[in-house]
């Protein structure tokens, strides 16, 4: 079986994974309190051992660590279920106080072995790792700096596995910590190198659909974490359930990356539609594949038609016709050959699985690889460009030990990938420079394994 480790780190990473977990477990037949199998199904424990830890008597357990430099969070995760193993909570004593700084060099290097002892354990106890799921906030002191640091052990240790990230990406609308963009510009070295593939979510976009799609007040992270839980759940579906296409995530890289910087994905899922729209639904096929093509239900504040898709895959889930789907894909394609870039000829995949998600007839997810995200990591360079300038809120950091050099190489590091973005949308892909984009971890690039 090839098995993924789940990391949480972090207030936002903890309470997304809970969500996470909640979600897959009741997919999988695992009553999400006791971690007992109540399912009905051979297929869901067919590839259950991919994310979950089994004991003969068939309790499951969530092959996941917890971290976070304060306790509470790891707390409320103990009160909350048994799929948790309680030697898999790491905490510190102290919050990281929204500074990057303090996660990667004091709060968060206090624990940084007991974490990778704990990963260790892991990875020692599975048959045959395939790679990490390391879900955090980069708006976070811990999510940002704690996660750089452990994302550096593990490219050292583990240089055959792959690393994916589901990145909380800070919003203005949901947040009032003034140095949020300076720890998510520090994030960015560490996501650039060392991850393989980034899943966007961003809170900008979220609180949008919550209020906008679902018409609903804001008020708190529960709705926002639901949807990206039924998003990852709908994006793992084919690393959990039989079936052929990105079976694992190695194929998911090699379809979605065509050159390793590019590595910034936006997800989507339909449907996500209130309960009155609802009615008024024809809950069709169709419809699935017209959403996931519109920017209300990506999880980026992104516009598709900003940009080029480098690549897309399409996740569908319930019972349907393969045959209706391929063609409605297709024709997404052949109708908008302008949106696609035209050098990759086979860019737009679909995968089925009969299995809906609970309490839907049926969903799709959407994974694209736009140069439009541009216009996302540019409003992270700006966010933290303004301060810099100034040097406002500077004294925090180079206190902690960090250079001001660091931010620029940040900013140039993110500048880069940027522009590579813009370049492969631009129709002449003469303009663009896979050279020197090396993958990390990979030295013969998207051919591995
Ligand atoms: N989507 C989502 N975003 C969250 C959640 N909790 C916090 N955030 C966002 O994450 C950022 C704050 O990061 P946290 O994860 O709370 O911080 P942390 O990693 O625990 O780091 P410190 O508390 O600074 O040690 C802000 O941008 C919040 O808007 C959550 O449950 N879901
Ligand atoms: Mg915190």
């Amino acid at each position: 079986m090839r098995e993924i480790i789940t990391i949480q780190i972090g207030a936002s990473g903890n309470s997304i994974g809970d969500a996470f977990w909640h979600v897959i477990s009741h997919e999988h037949g695992v009553d999400y309190s006791s971690g007992r199998f109540q399912g009905t199904s051979a297929l869901q424990l067919e590839r259950i051992n991919v994310f979950f830890n089994a004991t003969a008597s068939k309790r499951f357990y969530a092959r996941a660590i917890c971290i976070d430099t304060e306790a509470t969070t790891i707390e409320n995760l103990h009160k909350r279920s048994s799929l948790y193993r309680p030697e898999n909570f790491v905490a510190g004593t102290d919050s990281a106080g929204n500074n990057f700084a303090r996660g990667y060099h004091t709060d968060g290097a206090e624990i940084l072995d007991a974490v990778l002892n704990a990963i260790r354990r892991e990875a020692e106890s599975v048959d045959s790792l395939q790679g990490f799921q390391i879900l955090h906030s980069i708006g976070g002191g811990t999510g940002s700096g704690l996660t750089a640091l452990v994302m550096n052990a593990l490219i050292d240790e583990y240089p055959d596995n792959l690393i994916s990230n589901y990145v909380s990406i800070p919003s203005p609308q949901m947040s009032q910590v003034v140095v949020e963009p300076y720890n998510a510009l520090l994030s960015m070295p560490s996501l650039i190198h060392n991850s393989h593939l980034t899943f966007c979510l961003d809170n900008e976009a979220l609180f949008q659909i919550v209020s906008r799609n679902l018409k609903m007040a804001v008020s708190g992270y529960e709705h926002i974490n639901h949807i990206v839980a039924l998003t990852m759940s709908g994006i793992t579906t084919c690393l959990r359930f039989p079936g052929q296409l990105n079976a694992g995530l190695r194929k998911l890289y090699v379809n979605m990356i065509p050159f390793p910087q590019l590595h910034f994905l936006i997800p989507g899922f339909a449907p996500l539609i209130s309960c009155k729209q609802k009615e008024f639904s024809q809950g069709t096929v169709g419809e699935l594949v017209q959403q996931i093509f519109s920017s209300n239900n990506l999880l980026c504040a992104v516009d598709l038609r900003h940009g080029k898709l480098l690549t897309a895959a399409g996740i569908f889930r319930g019972r349907m016709s393969p045959r209706e789907v391929d063609q409605l894909m297709t024709n997404v394609r052949n109708k908008n050959l302008s949106s696609f870039v035209e050098w990759i000829p086979n860019n737009i995949k679909t995968a089925i699985c009969d299995i809906p998600p609970r309490g839907l007839k049926m969903s799709a997810t959407f994974i694209g690889n736009t140069s439009a995200i541009h216009k996302l990591l540019q409003r992270i360079l700006d966010g933290s460009s303004i301060m810099l300038r100034r040097k406002a809120h500077l004294h925090w950091y180079t206190g902690e030990g960090m250079e001001e050099q660091e931010f620029i190489d940040a900013q140039k590091d993110l500048q880069d990938t940027l522009d590579l973005y813009k370049r492969s949308g631009e129709d002449d892909s003469e303009k663009m420079n896979p050279e020197g984009t090396t993958c990390p971890g990979c030295n013969e690039g998207n051919d591995q394994k």
